[in-house]
């Protein structure tokens, strides 16, 4: 039997902005898998970093009583700080517990990520078959060599790094568990910042219908691979339904990245939820693909309790539409923004700045497309290269030429591709949110936009007005000062 603890990671140096919390889908789905896979073999215990954060001490302490023989370590590339610090501590508090770190981190940066000597297991990509496999060969079941499990890297006996190339045999998604609930509390997550920009005091459970997409562009991670699958409408509502009975959630934020690629099994699900007299709420806030949808599916989404969703549109440049290989539709993108908003969903844009040799008309093209819309909200992405990329391999030289190799900043222009430098960049993206929301036609879209009243509408707008003005200027004043200085901006504890 292996006594495993799962960790969320956090980010360690941290600007408000990277507060959000969900619940941790994917360690959920981890242990699920192998709770079904290995029955009565495991006992797993889930420690939720961005909620239950522990100094150094506190971390020697607790784990010195769990004594797990496995630590599954959940990280993006951006928590990455907080990786470098945890597992030394980790390793020193238990030296014989082997350390497997997963997550877009792992995806990302694969094998590399063994020169730190505290990690002993890597598991890129999708993560339930791999971890399961892992934990067989651990426990010295001769079926399952390490070299033979897709996906994972590791130093063999010698020392040396052996890197699995990925698995072409996926989950099957029907056939997946839910995700194991049971191992967090849903309470913990409610009334936090969350990916939904519109904060609600609802109870509320992530929902991960689908995986992969067909689209490549070269900035997105591809922690699924490019091949998109789906489950049926009826194990997705039948998880709805279960959630609904088992926790009292009613409300779903969605985070695939796709969703709506099949039209059919879109509508499909609202029948479905309609049919089984569901009562339940929707938002989308990790985009839709918006130039394929039209208005009988935004109606199917609005009639299963769509309350928000986000546009992914990125930018205006047709241009830069073709070198990101994104290819929206601008025209089909921005028709479909006005119906669902017509339908009172509350609709949120992605657009990016200093993509590659973006000019200044460009930016500003993005920026009106994005303030002529019917956009309720949007946010401004500063461009971030994430390794692994296509987008991080073709312009690694500009990524070294400003300053240090690291990774930029999602919330403040640090870098920039495109044909205006950073400082440029920083002003025109802060510009960008004033224009966006100090506009009368902003204030009365959301006013009437059914979703936001008036409290939330103040919010909001404190809310930019403090991240474009007061973290702005206080967060550049600290990276200077560390610089100067050497200090940490804000650990959390310890
Ligand atoms: C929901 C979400 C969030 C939530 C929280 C996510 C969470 N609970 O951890 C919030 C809103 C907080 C968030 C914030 C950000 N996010 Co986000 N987010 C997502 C999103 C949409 C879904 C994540 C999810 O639940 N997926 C479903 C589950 C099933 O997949 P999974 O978590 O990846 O887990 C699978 C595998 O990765 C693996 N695995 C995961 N953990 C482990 C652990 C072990 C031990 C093993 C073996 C395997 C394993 O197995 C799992 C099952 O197959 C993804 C996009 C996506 N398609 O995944 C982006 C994504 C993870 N986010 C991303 C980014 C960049 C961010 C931000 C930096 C962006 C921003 N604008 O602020 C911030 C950073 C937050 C921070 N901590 O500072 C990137 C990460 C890229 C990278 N290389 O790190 C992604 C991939 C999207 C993208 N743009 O490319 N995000
Ligand atoms: S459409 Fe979205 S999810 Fe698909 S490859 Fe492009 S960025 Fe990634």
């Amino acid at each position: 039997m292996a006594n495993i603890l799962l960790i969320k990671n956090r980010k360690r140096e941290y600007t408000d902005h990277y507060l959000a919390t969900s619940p941790p889908l994917g360690v959920l789905y981890l242990a699920a898998y192998a709770r079904e896979q290995r029955p009565g073999k495991d006992v797993f215990t889930m420690v939720d970093e961005r909620v239950y954060a522990k100094t150094s001490r506190e971390w020697e302490a607790y784990l010195k009583d769990l004594q797990p023989e496995v630590i599954g370590f959940s990280s993006m590339s951006i928590e990455q700080d907080q990786v470098d610090y945890l597992l030394p501590v980790f390793k020193r508090a238990l030296p014989r517990a082997k350390i497997v770190i997963g997550g877009p981190l792992a995806s990302s940066s694969g094998a590399r990520l063994l020169d730190d000597a505290n990690i002993d297991y890597v598991v890129k990509g999708e993560g339930e078959i791999p971890f399961t496999q892992l934990l067989e060969a651990l426990d010295g079941n001769e079926d399952y060599p390490f070299d033979q499990i897709a996906g994972l890297a590791f130093r063999d006996d010698s020392g040396k790094i052996i890197d699995n190339p990925p698995s072409k045999n996926r989950a099957d998604l029907d056939a997946l568990p839910y995700p194991a609930y049971d191992l967090i509390n849903l309470q913990d997550y409610v009334g936090r910042d969350r990916m939904t920009p519109v904060r609600t005091t609802q109870l509320y459970a992530p929902l991960f219908t689908s995986r992969g997409c067909p689209y490549h562009c070269i900035y997105c991670h591809d922690i699924f691979s490019g091949k998109f699958r789906a489950m049926s409408a009826m194990r997705v509502v039948d998880e709805i339904e279960h959630m609904i009975n088992a926790y009292g959630v009613h409300e779903f934020e969605v985070y695939d990245d796709i969703f709506n690629l099949d039209k059919q099994r879109v509508k499909d699900i609202s029948a479905e939820i309609k049919k089984r007299g569901l009562e339940t709420y929707f938002t989308f806030p990790n985009g839709v693909r918006g130039d394929i949808l039209d208005r009988e599916t935004l109606e199917a989404l609005k009639d299963m309790g769509t309350v928000h969703m986000a546009f992914a549109v990125e930018t205006a440049s047709p241009r830069i539409q073709k070198v990101l290989r994104k290819n929206i539709n601008l025209k089909k993108i921005r028709e479909n923004i006005a119906i669902a908003a017509d339908l009172k969903i509350f609709t949120w844009g992605f657009l990016m700045m200093g993509l590659p040799k973006e000019s200044r008309w460009e930016l500003w093209k993005t920026i009106w497309f994005a303030t002529s819309s019917k956009l309720h909200g949007a946010y401004f992405f500063p461009v971030v290269p994430f390794e692994g990329t296509e987008l991080a391999q073709k312009y690694e030289e500009a990524i070294e030429s400003h300053g240090e190799k690291r990774l930029w900043d999602y919330f403040l222009p640090e870098g920039a591709l495109g044909a205006v430098g950073p400082r440029e960049l920083s002003i025109m993206h802060s510009l960008a949110y004033f224009i966006f929301f100090f506009n009368p036609w902003r204030v009365y879209l959301i006013y009437t936009s059914g979703v936001a009243p008036f409290r939330r509408l103040v919010s909001l707008a404190f809310g930019i007005v403090r991240y474009i003005v007061a973290d702005k200027i206080l967060y550049t004043i600290k990276a200077k000062a560390r610089k100067i200085f050497k200090f940490r901006i804000t650990p959390r504890t310890a």
